[in-house]
């Protein structure tokens, strides 16, 4: 009697929502698609940097960047490829609005090549044919009535400052400031949005703790922490310098990058703690100064700590003193996001003999083999892990508006135009992006898709392809086509909304109606 009514409630329930990677996740109660619509304002966006794309890497008296000459140096990048050309976008920037324009975003973030505009990286030589490239970019996006959002810093220091240390040489906060406010000047009557530094972690870590990318320096215990330390001063510097200086109204900050950090084992608080450590060593060691104030405790305490053991007279983490502190915390006018994915946090004792900034977490991470894959090997798709993110930044951070000024995924080198993974991918993290904004009241203001179109991946160079446009490089002409996913993202942004298709309405109505006839014959 109360079997047939049970079944059909079941039935209902399991297929009245829709599920990303069904395959693999099977939590209907979290991943369950959500059907709203987004704030009317929502900014929708699309992102690229200048060495993954302009190409032009000597043209017009621009001098070397670390990445020129870390990409020229034998075995340092896939099959030793470069940016010297990339998508030719120094010469094809018009063809690059033309297919923002196509896809109706109303945000483009791009990235300003220093050594283009300061070849030698001080102000006392600016050259004006990079000023002039950068200038009608901006007025070609204006005209075609996109925004932009302008990064200073992604990546691409000018070689001559890094001769003189790079970032571990302070000096390159004045130096910066310098660059900055050349920018604010020629450019900030144009741009509303400017981010100062993107993904500092990446920089310091990656660049100068184990030198898998520019400037290749292999030093793990120290360099990063010196580096850092700069960068959030130049930051600060920066962030004063556009308001004190310049009276535009436009709003300034950070983008900062971590995965989400989810506990293995979340009823184990040494493994909740883990997860906690490590987001605070990547998004908390800057955004800590710039948001709250000084470095995060967690960080002060475990490199601290590992210091005395290693015998040192003074910590590796170096200290801001109490007006630095002051001057530092405020400097922002919006917290930037750039997400890709999800990594799980295990509690692990490190030796003490590592002098290592990662062995300084105490955290062991991995990924599952069951994840679904991207072309990247450390991209898998998580999505919830964005809305946990997003909710993470919103607590921790006293509730920023946030710009995920990054997300995205790559598909092989191989696959073209047909790259449904990618539509997968978006869909399901846009409806947690939706799900934060909408249930949870995370004030995600706007989202820039990684990226416009397929580029020089860093050391992966061409062989990972991240664009909504497919980008022949054995073409001398560059030519962008439009993926499937420029076209489900054009429609994205057109409805501004997660509609529920027609399949699955006539499959949910059609299991209520049944579940209410079950019901009815249950009370009968
Ligand atoms: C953005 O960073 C960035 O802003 C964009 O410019 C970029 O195009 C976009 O991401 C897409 O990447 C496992 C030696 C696999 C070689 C572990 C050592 C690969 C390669 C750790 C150390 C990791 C997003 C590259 C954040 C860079 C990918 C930062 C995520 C390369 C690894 C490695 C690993 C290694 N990261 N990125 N990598």
């Amino acid at each position: 009697m109360l079997r047939f009514p049970a079944i059909l409630c079941f039935i209902s329930i399991a297929y009245a929502a829709d599920y990303y990677y069904p395959e693999v996740f099977n939590d209907p109660e979290r991943d369950a698609v959500y059907y709203d619509s987004f704030p009317e304002d929502f900014i929708w966006g699309s992102a690229t940097s200048a060495y993954q794309i302009e190409g032009g890497w000597d043209a017009d008296n621009k001098g070397p960047s670390i990445w020129d000459v870390f990409a020229h140096t034998p075995g340092k990048i896939y099959n030793d490829e470069n940016g010297d050309v990339a998508c030719d976008s120094y010469n094809n920037y018009l063809e690059d609005v033309k297919i923002l324009k196509d896809m109706n975003v109303k945000f483009y973030r791009f990235s300003i090549s220093w050594p283009r505009i300061l070849p030698s990286g001080l102000i006392d030589n600016v050259n004006e044919a990079g000023i002039s490239y950068y200038s009608k970019l901006i007025d070609a996006l204006l005209d075609a009535d996109i925004q932009p959002m302008v990064t200073l810093y992604h990546w691409d220091l000018p070689q001559a400052l890094q001769d003189i240390g790079g970032w571990e040489n302070e000096t390159l906060v004045d130096i910066f400031n310098d660059y900055a406010d050349l920018c604010f000047d020629r450019f900030g009557d144009r741009v509303g949005y400017w981010i100062t530094f993107n993904e500092p972690y990446v920089v310091t870590w990656l660049g100068y703790g184990i030198a898998v990318f520019a400037p290749g320096i292999n030093d793990p215990g120290y360099a990063p922490y010196r580096a850092a330390h700069t960068i959030i001063k130049a930051h600060a510097e920066a962030y004063h310098t556009y308001h004190k200086k310049y009276s535009y109204g436009g709003k300034i900050s950070i983008t900062l990058s971590t995965d989400y950090g989810m506990p293995e084992d979340a009823t184990k608080q040494e493994d909740v703690d883990a997860a906690i450590r490590y987001m605070q060593f990547t998004a908390g060691w800057y955004a800590h100064p710039i948001f709250k104030g000084d470095y995060p405790a967690q960080m002060r305490s475990q490199v601290d700590m590992k210091s005395i053991a290693q015998g040192l007279n003074e910590s590796r983490l170096p200290s801001f003193t109490d007006e630095e502190v002051e001057y530092i915390k405020g400097t922002h006018d919006f917290f930037g996001l750039n997400a890709y994915t999800t990594t799980v946090c295990r509690y692990h004792e490190s030796p003490t003999s590592e002098v290592n900034y990662e062995s300084d977490q105490d955290v062991y991470r991995f990924q599952p083999d069951d994840w679904p894959k991207s072309a990247s090997e450390w991209l898998r798709p998580a999505p919830w892990g964005l809305r946990e993110l997003l909710n993470w930044v919103k607590t921790e951070y006293d509730d920023p508006e946030i710009f995920i000024t990054e997300n995205g995924v790559s598909t092989p080198y191989e696959q073209i135009l047909d790259d449904s993974d990618r539509i997968t991918y978006y869909s399901a993290y846009l409806n947690e992006v939706l799900k934060a904004i909408k249930i949870d009241e995370v004030n995600v203001v706007g989202y820039f898709a990684w990226s416009l179109m397929d580029n020089f991946e860093w050391a992966s160079g061409y062989s990972q392809r991240f664009g909504l446009h497919h980008v022949d490089f054995d073409d001398p002409d560059r030519p962008r086509t439009p993926k499937d996913s420029a076209l489900f993202y054009r429609d994205l942004i057109a409805s501004n909304a997660f509609v529920i298709n027609s399949a699955v309405f006539i499959r949910t109505s059609s299991m209520v109606i049944l579940f209410v006839f079950a019901l009815i014959r249950l009370l009968k």
